[in-house]
């Protein structure tokens, strides 16, 4: 059986003893961050050389934010803090320009992403009674290993398959009895086309949970995975410069995912002011990385817009929840001047039963504006002979699309498996109006 909490002290942890023990960690991490090349004149630049120069956590925000670029400038050794001969392991994220944001840790560094992790699959109630499926890429991706040492920890029999080739995958779940899964939102609903196509209904598996996140989904895509697999699926927030998966989980309630405050300190800021905003307001995720030996990041511009839930969880844990994660500022596309984020348009095509389980957003130049066609993937009965019923459920997309984003977009149905799928994160958008 699972237990309660996997550490009951850190997980319950009143307040203000949560915040004394993020002051304490702090100042350690400004240590930390003075000894890299990167931080030391930043910090020294503001009156902050020794750690003790930082007297509360509200002096947290006179250090400048760091972002993706600063990572990149500091490219590959310039936020190392530890000595490289106590580096084990190195992580990294392509990105979309060449230079990649890479991430160190050290072997302490390791054990403790290992133990969020172990603490978050916990509380879905995961424990060594499951046999647990990793489809995550293994490799520079955290999503992979990081994922494989926390299930390793909680005493899951970890199946390290990776993603891709859905009848391996089937074949594995038959075969060892598969309770768990990790994998991105998209390769499920993809997954479970594939054993459509050979005639398996997945909820005859002994399949009971999936951890999914790694990029973003609506509550109904989540309610989807569920009903098709007949599972609870859990939101899983992280990213590499967070070491990765393990940042925020959902507990068995599934309403928020919890962010673990004793090793990260969370604010949440206006996308334009950049100052902090009140609890339950939506804002950009800035996140200090805490007891990070190798590579200190402090107050990191995550891009990614969330808010903070409301009112404590009645499972008993006292870090605070944070909401879905409703896009990123910079996936925000304007089209004809008007701000979209592809999870409005995610939202409102995946409430509606009759659509399938892949769709993709195309922003084209059409003369001087812009053109949003949505093209959507719908289940394998609807293509009969009369094309009535086609047409009026195009029409239905493209009102309540209307509705949602005050934009009229052309709407493009298609055969089950005919649109591209990826093995990693989705790529949902082609913004064609860059191209030259
Ligand atoms: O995606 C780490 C991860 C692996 C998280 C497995 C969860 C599960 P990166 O490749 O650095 O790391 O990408 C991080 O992915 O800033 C978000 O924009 C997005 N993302 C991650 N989890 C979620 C989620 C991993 N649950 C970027 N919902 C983040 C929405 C997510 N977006």
């Amino acid at each position: 059986m699972a237990k309660r909490f996997w550490d009951e002290a850190a997980e319950t942890m009143a307040r203000p003893e949560l915040e004394a023990l993020q002051l304490e960690r702090l100042r350690e991490a400004v240590g930390q961050a003075l000894k890299t090349s990167f931080y030391k004149p930043r910090l020294e630049g503001i009156g902050i050389s020794s750690p003790g120069d930082v007297r509360s956590l509200a002096d947290l925000a006179r250090i400048p934010f760091t972002t993706k670029d600063d990572l990149r400038r500091a490219f590959p050794y310039g936020m190392l803090a530890a000595d490289r001969r106590d580096v084990v392991r190195m992580h990294a994220s392509s990105g979309t320009t060449g230079i990649p944001t890479v991430i160190y840790l050290t072997a302490g560094d390791v054990a403790r992403w290992t133990g969020f992790l172990a603490r978050s699959l916990n509380a879905t109630g995961a424990d060594s009674n499951d046999v647990f499926q990793n489809m995550m890429t293994y490799g520079l991706f955290t999503g992979g290993l990081g994922m494989h040492y926390g299930a390793e920890k909680v005493g899951m029999m970890v199946i390290p398959v990776g993603p891709g080739n859905a009848s391996r995958q089937l074949k594995l779940m038959k075969d060892f009895g598969t309770t768990t899964v990790h994998a991105t939102p998209s390769y499920l609903l993809h997954l479970h086309s594939k054993l459509a196509e050979e005639g398996i209904d997945p909820r005859d598996l002994e399949l009971k949970r999936a951890f999914c996140g790694a990029e973003p989904y609506s509550e109904d895509t989540r309610r989807k995975i569920e009903a098709l697999y007949g599972i609870e699926v859990f939101n899983s927030y992280g990213l590499s410069e967070m070491n990765g998966p393990g940042v925020a989980f959902e507990c068995e309630r599934r309403d928020g995912m919890h962010l673990w405050e004793d090793g990260y300190i969370l604010e949440i800021v206006d996308r334009d002011s950049l100052e902090g905003v009140k609890d339950g307001a939506m804002g950009e995720i800035v996140l200090t990385i805490l007891c990070r030996e190798a590579m200190p990041i402090l107050r990191y511009r995550t891009r990614d817009l969330s808010s903070v839930y409301p009112g404590e969880c009645p499972c008993g844990r006292t870090h605070r929840r944070i909401a879905r994660i409703m896009g990123r500022t910079d996936d925000m596309l304007i089209i004809n001047g008007i701000n979209v984020f592809p999870s409005q348009i995610e939202e409102v095509i995946m409430a509606m039963p009759e659509v399938g389980n892949n769709y993709l957003i195309l922003v084209e130049k059409d003369g001087a504006l812009d053109r949003l066609t949505v093209k959507v993937e719908i289940g394998p009965l609807a293509f009969a002979d009369d094309s009535r019923p086609l047409n009026a459920l195009r029409d239905r997309i493209r009102d309540r699309l209307q509705a949602s984003i005050s934009i009229n977009p052309r709407v493009e149905l298609h055969e089950p498996g005919m649109l591209p799928v990826s093995e990693g994160k989705a790529k949902r958008v082609v913004d064609e109006r860059t191209r030259i």
